[in-house]
């Protein structure tokens, strides 16, 4: 294997790394590797840093100068980070639910209320009268309810007592795990880690699951929701992936971050025939905005816009030379990218003021202007397209079909007439389906770049598993074709392949964005609320996965899944393997409690199958057809 072919699984990302190599680029394919083997203290968790009489390295003989343990030491440590994952999702929903407030009261520009029936839905569900009331009025106090779920310090937060099953909901008062506000969780985290507070590992990470509710059934949430009633509930689009949708004759925009805000209307700025007037006029026969990481999905899911990468495609899309314009807001973005811009014509644009990096451009993006903004931007992009110099891009753009959303996934499995989930449960219950697997999350440096997403769906869905996607594992499984229904023929066990070509659906479901991961947990209580598969989440035949998990809001995530019930393998393992009691706690322990629990089983094929074991498990305990395990084809013909 060469050097880039070890990094990552993707031809058009190796024909990028062995490119950047040639011109002495450093990637963090090379960063990686420059920082050596890691201090196992701080790898594995029991390094201190929480005072500054440290930082303190634990043994299992040597406390720190506090005398801290390595059990209270790995947990503090790791609920830091979900409070931090936690407020990164949250601080996203609170910005999109803003912009609602400021939609409602004429004080944006660009920007409308594009599904007011899922305005309405919700107004419905949260018991606000809608009866003939004006909808930016309804609006109005729909947004603010939203953000009082930030900062609300007393009772509930809205969405578990709504949305919930009655006996996980039930249990989760059971275990105080339902948080006040979002903020307030975040804030007694900080707290209850600060020095010579909470030394309780147990304590700790109870907090640290009630902290992460606020994330999945609050923030993240919200911001679902309320993204889907401002810029449209997504509906099932054809597009295409890869390095390769960039285009040799057009002015590439690639708007990389997470909020649909600013990238929604760079998008309609591009479709502006000003714009591409101007565009002709400097010799480009159009504008192709696409997107890299979160924000990639958001304009996938409902402009159909092409996904030009996923976490650490970021360097290499830059490196291809025809990328006239990289905007950035928040979120997973390199301050890398700097260099790298330097030695083209790109030019690299913050617009966030809660994120710059210095020698990149700042552009401050407001809602109030947010159209003038946008076409500001892509102007400066055209006007960029005649400075370009060589241009190499790789070939790779496979066609994909994303989308999907619980309002519209179970419309399609029960047919026009029969928009329930009945169809689903049915399928499982009967045996043509072993059950549903989330596989999410980031790229990482420390695995190969998207082998553990595409081997671990692989095993799933050659074993009738039907697999929902969101956030850069959504990117790595379409960059192989397995976000097309023609996948279901090549992969897929029979069961899932006749769902799939009755239904006309992929056997990979793409759900959108990392905050979209909410629709996930809706879909999760249909599936109860349909009846058939038990009275709690945690019955449910379904296991989920981040088999190359990078940052904090992907502990989050797993924290607030395994919250829920759900079964979560997590690869590379948090950094808490210094300490037994937390590793016990979080592997085994914490399924008494919720029904859920972490594993951290690298090798991706290994992992899916304890997902299935675990589906297996539940599927005995509601006493349902035991299903075989088929080894899957790994022979070259079956591949893609
Ligand atoms: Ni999720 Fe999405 Fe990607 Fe990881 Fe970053 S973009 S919010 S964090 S790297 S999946």
């Amino acid at each position: 294997m060469t050097d880039s072919i070890k990094k990552s699984a993707d031809p058009a990302a190796q024909a990028m790394i062995d490119k950047m190599k040639a011109a002495s680029m450093s990637t963090a394919f090379d960063r990686h590797e420059e920082q050596g083997k890691r201090c196992p203290f701080g790898d594995q968790g029991t390094c201190c840093r929480i005072c500054d009489m440290g930082p303190c390295r634990i043994t299992s003989t040597k406390r720190g100068v506090c005398g801290a343990d390595a059990a209270t030491v790995a947990a503090r440590h790791l609920i830091r980070q979900v409070a931090a994952g936690v407020a990164a999702h949250s601080d996203h929903g609170h910005d999109i639910v803003k912009t609602l407030k400021l939609v409602a009261k004429g004080e944006v520009q660009g920007y409308s209320i594009k599904s007011p029936e899922r305005l309405i839905a919700l107004a419905k569900e949260w018991g606000v009268t809608t009866d003939k009331r004006d909808i930016k009025a309804i609006a109005l106090e729909m947004a603010e309810l939203g953000l009082a779920q930030f900062n609300n310090q007393e009772g509930e937060i809205r969405y578990p007592a709504l949305r919930a099953p009655a006996a996980t909901l039930e249990n989760w008062r059971a275990h105080d795990l339902i948080p006040v506000g979002v903020e307030h969780e975040i804030v007694e985290t900080l707290h209850r880690t600060h020095e010579g507070v909470d030394a309780d590992y147990v304590n700790l990470l109870m907090y640290g699951l009630r902290t992460s509710m606020g994330d999945g059934w609050a923030g993240a949430m919200l911001a679902t929701d309320f993204s889907d009633i401002l810029f449209g509930s997504p509906q099932p689009v054809r597009s295409k992936v890869n390095l390769g949708v960039l285009k040799t004759d057009e002015v590439n925009i690639v708007v990389h971050g997470h909020e649909p805000t600013l990238s929604e209307m760079v998008v309609a700025a591009s479709r502006d025939p000003e714009m591409l007037a101007l565009a002709k006029s400097k010799g480009a026969n159009g504008i192709m905005v696409g997107g890299i990481c979160c924000t990639a999905n958001e304009v996938l899911m409902r402009q159909g816009a092409p996904v030009v990468g996923n976490f650490l495609h970021q360097e290499l899309a830059v490196a291809t030379g025809a990328v006239e314009m990289m905007l950035v807001d928040v979120q997973c973005v390199m301050p890398a990218l700097v260099e790298h811009v330097g030695r083209f014509h790109t030019k690299l644009i913050t617009t966030s003021k809660k994120a710059r990096i210095r020698g990149a451009l700042h552009v401050q993006f407001e809602e109030e202007h947010a159209y003038d903004i946008a076409k500001d931007l892509v102007r400066t992009a055209i006007e960029n397209y005649p400075n370009r110099r060589a241009v190499n891009i790789p070939e790779n753009k496979p066609d994909l079909v994303a989308g999907f959303t619980v309002q519209n996934t179970f419309t399609h499995l029960g047919g026009r007439y029969r928009a329930s989930f009945r169809p689903l449960n049915d399928a499982i219950i009967s045996g043509r389906l072993r059950g549903v697997a989330a596989v999410i999350g980031c790229n990482t440096t420390k695995k190969r770049q998207d082998e553990s997403h595409q081997a671990m769906v692989r095993e799933l869905i050659a074993n009738d598993v039907l697999v929902v996607m969101t956030g850069c594992a959504a990117t790595a499984c379409a960059k192989v074709g397995l976000l097309q229904p023609e996948a279901a023929k090549q992969w897929a066990g029979e069961g899932l392949q006749e769902i799939c070509e009755t239904v006309g659906i992929p056997p990979v479901l793409h759900f959108g964005s990392c905050v979209d991961n909410s629709r996930i947990l809706v879909a999760l209580c249909e599936m109860i609320r349909e009846g058939g598969l038990g009275d709690k989440l945690s019955d449910l035949p379904i296991a989920g996965a981040a088999p190359e998990a990078m940052c904090e809001k992907a502990i989050a995530i797993g924290f607030y899944c395994v919250a829920s019930g759900a079964y979560v393998n997590y690869s590379p393992a948090m950094r808490v393997l210094g300490s037994k009691d937390v590793t016990k706690w979080l592997t085994e322990d914490v399924e008494a409690i919720t029904g859920g629990k972490f594993s951290f089983e690298d090798d991706p094929v290994k992992a899916a199958r304890l997902m299935m074991e675990h589906m297996d498990k539940k599927r005995a305990a509601l006493k349902l057809r035991p299903m075989m395990y088929k080894p899957r084809d790994t022979s070259a013909a079956a591949t893609i």
